[in-house]
């Protein structure tokens, strides 16, 4: 259903539009991310075009709400390539809703580009499938050295959600990673999207005596569970992956946020002159601390900026995304997340797929209402 035949073609020789677009979860419990997601976008599309625009063409963001959910992700997809006819398409938010929408932008050769993909194999869907949010696969080893370095835990208690992609992958990286540091599990628990009562298994994990609680979920049901973990007295440090990665847990879970260890590129303690630049600016445009979440969507505006400068815009949509994707893995910057660059993935078969990020994590945790390095 592409409908090359209706665009209507801008001389090449004059400034014309970028058109972007940005399928982000602006509703629903995933909004906790996509909010931030599309505040990343808008500050970083007004600087660029503040500065003149890329090579002198605007930067027009076409912003829908994918609400978190994979069959809205898969129609917001279809509306931005087939009828919206943009350049590219940032999002969507979750790695489920991506494993669902990412096929629609690979079968119509229109880069997908995820800024909050976390699960494994996202971007072996295919050549225009990037992301510049580092996996769960790099982030969590890491993570659980860290703090069992700096917590002395020698077991830990696992709860994860099993009915999401992203969940399920921190899972799965977890466990491989709780193998190989050869730290034992007291019992693994499990609970679903939409849950809201988790004493069961947080009473089954308090008598297991753990050290820490390894935890895989998204925000919306990760502050519950931390609130409720407090009140049962489970006071136990909780290591999450992406999902908790946000200010939001602060507003959630209030003093029961205290005691979660997280893994990330970004850190709003990071004093680079790149992140210190951006946190004055989304504070002033939003009245609002940034998070990853926002850097990550901030600095991917820019990388593809890297990717759509090096692109001489011909006013065929079609050869425009396919020059844009074959400009795309070079791009190098360094922003709010640090020094940036793309490496080259694989498909299920050990063929040359997408492209993931390349970038070293920090671990914080969460002290005084903070993320504390
Ligand atoms: C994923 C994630 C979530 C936490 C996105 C906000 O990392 O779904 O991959």
């Amino acid at each position: 259903m592409a409908s090359v035949g209706l665009v209507s073609l801008a001389p090449a020789a004059q400034a014309a539009d970028i058109k972007i677009g940005v399928a982000e979860a602006l509703s629903g419990g995933a909004a906790q991310y996509g909010i931030a997601i599309r505040n990343g976008f808008q500050l970083a599309a007004d600087e660029i075009n503040a500065a003149g625009g890329i090579n002198g063409n605007k930067v027009a963001l076409v912003i829908e709400d994918e609400r978190g959910n994979k069959e809205e992700a898969i129609n917001v997809f279809k509306k931005l390539i087939f009828q919206d006819q943009v350049l590219m398409v940032f999002g969507p938010t979750l790695s489920n809703s991506a494993q669902a929408a990412d096929p629609i932008a690979q079968a119509s050769k229109t880069v997908a580009f995820g800024t909050s993909n976390t699960a494994d194999g996202i971007t072996s869907i295919g050549n225009f499938v990037f992301r510049n949010s580092v996996t769960e696969a790099d982030v969590l080893p890491e993570t659980l050295k860290i703090t069992a370095a700096k917590t002395g835990l020698k077991k830990v208690a696992v709860l994860y959600g099993n009915d999401d992609v992203f969940t399920k992958s921190g899972y799965d990286n977890f466990k491989k990673a709780l193998e190989d540091l050869k730290i034992p599990v007291t019992t693994t628990e499990t609970f679903a999207k939409g849950d809201v009562d988790f004493k069961a298994q947080l009473t089954k994990i308090k008598a297991t005596n753990p050290d820490a609680i390894v935890l895989s979920a998204l925000i919306a049901e990760g502050a519950p569970i931390m609130v409720q973990a407090r009140q049962i007295g489970l006071n136990v440090p909780i290591i999450g992956g992406n999902g908790m990665n946000s200010v939001k847990i602060f507003d959630l879970a209030k003093e029961k946020a205290e005691g979660l260890w997280v893994g990330s590129p970004w850190s709003i303690e990071n004093q680079t002159d790149q992140n210190r630049k951006f946190i004055v600016a989304y504070t002033a445009k939003f009245k609002a601390a940034p998070d990853q979440f926002a850097a990550q969507a901030y600095d991917a505006l820019y990388i593809a900026a890297q990717g759509l400068k090096k692109v001489k815009l011909s006013g065929s949509v079609p050869a425009d995304r396919a020059a844009l994707r074959d400009a795309l893995p070079s791009a190098k910057w360094t922003g709010a997340t640090g020094t940036f660059e793309f490496t080259q993935a694989k498909d299920r078969a050990g063929k040359p797929a997408g492209y993931d990020a390349k970038q070293q994590a920090i671990v914080s945790v969460t002290r005084g209402g903070k993320f504390a390095i």
